[in-house]
């Protein structure tokens, strides 16, 4: 493979490691846990794996290790830092016991059902090292959930003398690898399973976990890109460019973002969610900021948007889970199928009730389409899908042709869309993910050394230099709840929403009429790599605000 300067510069980093895991470690365990929710039912269901305590590691005088054999698996969308988990892992078994394998399992879960793998190398592991982007063994979002499934893995980790199975992903993905730890004690098979937090969305945390990997590579690319487009709009002041940030349900991404670059309007779903907004008393709040600023002679400015607004949106979510309901097949749990769109619609209006149907309808023709038809296989709204960017900004021009006819607006409205996700999954990782990631995966060795599972690999207290940072894990269980998904109750991990008496969103709301009505743009620049600390070594705004004392 051909690399840039900055590539083969990159490749020389040695990420930080916590200093409890630069030598041998003991484990240090503390009190039984409970699930955050329905305990008895998540006891139940996972009678093996349930109320274990949190463990933290600290150094230890020496240890000897037999060689073990471990698989590593890469689950749903790319975020910045996964091969640094896996060289993490890599290294950290090696130092367990030089004899020890690493075996990745190609495309996501799928790979362990199908039983299509590689065996690292230091020589293949090398190419890697630092890099962005997933495509080591490539991800996929097949769902480990079936009993056929595990038992057709088993087969696989058998064969290849795996004793342990390593799992990053989202919340969905770590339930899975819990449910299946839960599968495999039960069944005494002897194979160990540990989650690791991915997600740029930043909605896996919680008071163990206190970033997911990934949300601090891609927020700072998207803030280098939108702090491009500010100066851009600052310079020719003729646009308003509406940005569309990825996050599928959360908001973080776009508040770091706003944190980062501090725009015009930034839309946080959670806040319109509990102040039981509609779409016209968002696509106001933008109209005003519009007329504010051009009464200044300002025609310009940014308005960030989180992928998924519309689904927090009271009245359309209702709607929402109402189509994900009606669309899913009770017997299959899968989308049900149809002969034609014009069927899936006929099916959709005749099976919504009466106040769902209004607001169906009340929504501007292709976006009614797009809710009605764009499912995902197990029959959910693909959000991503919806153009939320233009749809605000045609609602907007609407509004404000409306306002000039009654004299309330006097000014020039043309707008520009964006979408920023896919330029920011794969992007190299920051220093701080690069770190963090690589210790996720150092840290994953140490609880299969000490015999756990069902488990997450957790790194804590990151806004300290790396050598203060704390290693350790958490029972998957620890973190349920059950919840309901497509048409049936199940146990979840719960996500982390935007909290609106959090530090990150009270600073924010602190600022916003400010940054409204001025032009205080922050343009942060491109992720820095090389050079002083607090140009290259810094946390999100967010994690700084929330661990602030
Ligand atoms: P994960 O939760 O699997 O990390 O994926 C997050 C995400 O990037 C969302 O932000 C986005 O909505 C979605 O994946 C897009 O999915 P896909 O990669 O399948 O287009």
């Amino acid at each position: 493979m051909e690399k840039s300067a900055l590539q083969i510069a990159r490749a020389a980093y040695q990420p930080k490691l916590p200093t409890a895991l630069q030598g041998a470690v003991k484990a240090v365990e503390g009190a039984a846990t409970q699930s955050v929710g329905n305990q008895e039912e998540i006891k139940a269901l996972f009678p093996n794996t349930y109320g274990l305590p949190v463990v933290e590691f600290q150094s230890a005088e020496s240890e000897n290790h037999d060689p073990i054999n471990v698989g590593i698996i890469l689950s749903g969308g790319q975020a910045p830092g996964g091969h640094n988990v896996i060289s993490g892992l890599y290294d950290g078994v090696k130092s367990l016991n030089k004899n020890s394998k690493l075996y990745g399992f190609l495309m996501g879960p799928g790979g362990l059902v199908d039983h299509k793998y590689v065996e690292f190398t230091d020589a293949f592991i090398d190419e890697y090292r630092n890099t962005g982007g997933f495509d080591i063994i490539g991800s996929g979002r097949t769902k480990l959930e079936k009993e056929e499934q595990f038992e057709s893995g088993i087969q696989i980790l058998r064969e290849l003398g795996i004793q342990a199975l390593v799992i990053i992903g989202g919340d969905d993905s770590n339930t899975n690898a819990c449910v299946l730890a839960e599968y495999y004690a039960a069944k005494q098979y002897g194979v160990q399973v540990i989650g690791c937090p991915k997600t740029i969305d930043g909605d896996l945390k919680n008071e163990q976990i206190e970033t997911s990997f990934g949300f601090d590579t891609a927020c700072k690319t998207y803030s280098e890109l939108i702090g491009n487009i500010q100066r851009d709009c600052n310079s020719a002041r003729k646009y308003w460019h509406f940005i569309k940030l990825m996050g599928r349900s959360a908001s973080h991404i776009a508040l770091e973002c706003a944190l980062q670059t501090q725009p015009n309007v930034c839309l946080i779903s959670e806040e319109i969610e509990a102040k039981q907004q509609s779409l016209d008393d968002v696509v106001t709040y933008i109209a005003q900021a519009v007329a504010m600023r051009a009464a200044d002679g300002n025609n310009f400015g940014t308005v960030l948007i989180p992928e998924g607004l519309i689904e927090f949106i009271p009245a359309i979510k209702k709607l929402i889970s109402q189509l994900n309901e009606i669309l899913t097949d009770p017997a299959t749990g899968e989308a049900r199928e149809f002969e034609s769109a014009d069927a899936q619609i006929a099916f959709v209006k005749n099976n919504t009730s009466a106040d769902n149907l209004a607001v169906l309808e009340s929504l501007p023709a292709d976006v009614a389409r797009q809710l009605c038809l764009d499912r995902d296989p197990h029959g959910n709204v693909q959000v991503s899908l919806i153009e939320t960017e233009k749809l605000l900004s045609r609602m907007v021009a609407d509004k404000l042709d409306q306002w000039k006819q009654e004299g309330k607006f006097v000014g020039k409205f043309a707008a520009q869309h964006h979408f920023f996700g896919y330029e920011g999954r794969c992007a190299a990782p920051s220093n701080y993910d690069a770190d963090y990631c690589y210790s996720l995966g150092f840290n994953a060795s140490r609880l299969i050394a000490t015999g756990k599972t069902g488990y997450m690999s957790i790194i804590k207290n990151t806004t300290a230099p790396a050598a203060e940072w704390i290693a350790g894990g958490v029972p998957i269980t620890m973190m349920m709840n059950i919840e309901r998904r497509n048409g049936a109750n199940k146990p979840v991990i719960r996500k982390a929403l935007v909290e609106l008496d959090g530090a990150p969103f009270k600073f924010f709301a602190g600022k916003r009429d400010e940054w409204a009505r001025q032009t205080a743009y922050i343009y942060p620049g491109p992720i820095q790599y090389f050079g002083p600390t607090e140009v290259c070594d810094q946390c999100t705004r967010t994690l700084a605000l929330e661990q602030a004392k």
